[in-house]
């Protein structure tokens, strides 16, 4: 990473702020107030060392997610990058599971396609080509984001030090090849409590969703990792993401996957 400007304390203490928020669910202001120079590289060295913590204390890499990939999510956090977050198993809910919403501070909910890989991938030159030929499936995913800056203000390099405001999320559906699909004309509806709220179709992600993916895996590059086969990628939000609260049901219905739904209790 080129554009390093934080020290090593300084990065520690930026990700025990941020871990602290992650693990007992309480706001933080943006670490840009207190770190106005700080960089979309140093929100990575930030986010690495979160990994690294993760990693020591037992929780596995699964995968990684793209962020920020659509318009409707730029538009929405008012960022015009992308970016990326690690995914690890302690974040994963079963198909049709409950999430306690008094262990996240402001849960939202977006639908996106997933990618699992069965070829390694590298940047920095990764293009979509590469990244369908080396995707062993497609399945739809709800995320469950939870951005934990006050009042949602944040800029990139706090969203990406804060992994992409990743929480949960839920595969589900049926997983199809890629190929006999075509991602960009896929459409999605996503609904609360039985009223559609969101709905949209693969396009909206940089339209091809498995150009995110390419993308991310780019990012990685300039992060010293690659993508090993078997990761589990989401490519990110087709639509804007929805509020939630304790009672509420979700299910995002996909065109040729199926549905993938979960429920949020206190
Ligand atoms: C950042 C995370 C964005 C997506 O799919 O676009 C994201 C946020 O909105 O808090 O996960
Ligand atoms: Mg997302």
């Amino acid at each position: 990473m080129k554009d390093v400007t934080l020290n090593r304390e300084d990065i520690v203490r930026l990700c025990e702020r941020v871990e602290g928020a992650q693990t007992r669910a309480y706001e933080i202001p943006k670490l840009t107030n207190e770190y106005p120079a700080m960089t979309m590289d140093d929100g990575y060295a930030v986010q690495n060392e979160l990994r690294r913590r993760f990693i020591e204390q037992g929780h596995k890499l699964v995968g990684w997610k793209a962020g920020l990939t659509s318009r409707a999510k730029m538009k929405q956090m008012g960022v015009e990058v992308p970016s990326i977050g690690f995914l690890t198993d302690k974040m994963a809910v079963p198909e049709g599971g409950k999430i306690s919403v008094s262990e996240l501070v402001h849960p939202r909910v977006e639908c996106e396609i997933a990618f699992v890989t069965s070829n390694d991938l590298e940047g920095p030159n990764c293009t979509a080509e590469q990244v369908l030929a080396a995707t062993d499936y497609v399945l739809p995913a709800i995320e469950i984001i939870d951005s934990r800056f006050q009042k949602f203000s944040f800029d990139l390099q706090s969203v990406i030090a804060d992994n992409g405001s990743s929480a949960r999320f839920v595969g589900g559906g049926r997983p199809r090849y890629a190929s006999d699909l075509d991602l960009r004309t896929l459409g999605v509806v996503m609904e609360k409590n039985g009223e559609i709220v969101e709905m949209g179709a693969g396009a909206a992600v940089m339209n091809n969703p498995a150009e995110a993916v390419a993308m991310l895996v780019n990012i990685l590059h300039g992060l010293g990792e690659y993508l090993p086969k078997g990761s589990f990628v989401m490519s990110g939000g087709i639509t804007a993401a929805v509020a939630v609260e304790p009672g509420d049901f979700v299910s995002a219905r996909f065109q040729e996957l199926g549905s993938v739904s979960v429920s949020f209790i206190e």
